[in-house]
């Protein structure tokens, strides 16, 4: 199986042609683990490992030296002490490929929680521009540091506590860690872990922080955002002609919704999708829809912030929602509201 995933991210890397993954699903945790070269990244993770156990994670590492996976990174890997079968190993090339490694980022991820991978520690130097948008790319970054040679301050210079949310203090065996960790608890206003990497001591706490700023960072984030615009159409393989074809949009998810009677297309736009909607029997609301006002948009949604709390306060609120929430394409909850209250639109609201 992990040689189906291998082969699979493999494909996202080239750009060669692959089955579709479906971008709504994320792992439930993804960290960005940063930091100088020998700051202790890669025994950082090997210690979240064993504080992992059994759980299913898969370890990213992005080589911003060489444009090939492997070579630098093998020594990463013999390293890793407390990998089991339940661990995934890859490394990314962050250049070499076109593209931008961002974007294949967001696919590899979805692909890993297809694969029940439910937590990815991405390690990174965190120097070069695409390394800097992988900590875009993870719910929460921790920037690893040490207290000998004026490392903080290094650090600091190269911009990536900027994009930290946690700073780990390794090597806290070495002299100066008190020192080196007020400094960067005043400095930096994050909150400062410490750690004894090589010793396994302080992953609890990391894994901890890392977890509880995640929620926070989420909670920032708690805008709206387009999710998809479902067309209905009368066959999506001949939508397919001009969207997929002609037009060149990539289609990332197809597939039948037995309770809703469709089957579903989905196409990348960036952040957003266009769904195509084709009814497979004449009982289908998209059948009805197409019979009475032809083909057309469908419904426009939204990925909703605190989901359940939003639908508690439509409820409350008098909004008219089509049914309870339902379990849709991918594995997240929506609900339908009705055009009459949203001023003639059928509205979707998804939850993040
Ligand atoms: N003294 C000490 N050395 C450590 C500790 N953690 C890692 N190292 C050493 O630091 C070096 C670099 O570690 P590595 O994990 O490869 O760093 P990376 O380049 O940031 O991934 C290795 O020789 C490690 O054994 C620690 O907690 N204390
Ligand atoms: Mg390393």
């Amino acid at each position: 199986m992990s040689r189906e995933l291998a082969r699979a991210i493999s494909a996202i890397e080239d750009g060669a042609e692959r089955a579709p993954v479906d971008l709504a699903r994320r792992p439930a945790l993804v960290a960005g683990i940063t930091g100088a070269p020998g700051a202790g990244k890669s025994t950082v993770i090997d210690a979240l490992l064993r504080e992992l156990g059994d759980a299913r994670v898969a370890v990213l590492a992005v080589d911003p030296s060489s444009p090939f996976t492997g070579g630098a990174l093998l020594g990463d890997r013999v390293r890793i002490a407390n990998a089991g079968a339940n661990v995934f190993f890859r490394s990314l090339a962050s250049r070499g490929h076109g593209g931008g490694l961002a974007p294949r980022m967001r696919e590899v991820l979805s692909l890993l929680a297809a694969h029940g991978f439910d937590t990815v520690l991405i390690e990174t130097v965190g120097t070069g521009q695409e390394d800097v948008a992988i900590t875009s790319i993870a719910d929460v970054t921790a920037v690893v540091t040490t207290p000998a040679g004026g490392d903080s301050i290094q650090a600091e210079k190269a911009g990536l506590l900027e994009a930290a949310q946690v700073v780990v203090l390794n090597k806290c065996d070495l002299a100066g860690a008190a020192l080196a960790e007020k400094d960067l608890a005043e400095n930096t206003g994050l909150p400062v872990v410490r750690m004894t990497a090589k010793d396994g001591a302080g992953a609890g706490e990391l894994l901890a922080a890392l977890r509880s700023q995640r929620i926070a960072a989420r909670a920032m984030l708690a805008g709206f955002a387009i999710d998809h615009i479902g067309i209905a159409v009368d066959s999506i393989d001949s939508s397919l002609r001009f969207y997929r074809d002609l037009l060149g949009m990539r289609m990332t998810l197809r597939e039948r919704v037995e309770h809703e009677r469709v089957e579903v297309a989905m196409l990348d736009a960036g952040e957003s999708r266009v769904e195509l909607l084709e009814a497979t029997d004449a009982e289908s609301t998209i059948a009805k829809f197409v019979a009475k006002r032809g083909a057309g948009i469908h419904h426009v949604a939204l990925r909703a912030p605190d989901f359940e709390n939003v639908v508690e306060r439509l409820r409350a609120g008098g909004a008219r929602l089509l049914s309870e929430p339902r379990i849709g394409a991918g594995g997240h909850r929506y609900v339908f509201i009705h055009p009459a209250t949203t001023g003639g639109v059928l509205l979707e609201l998804i939850a993040q």
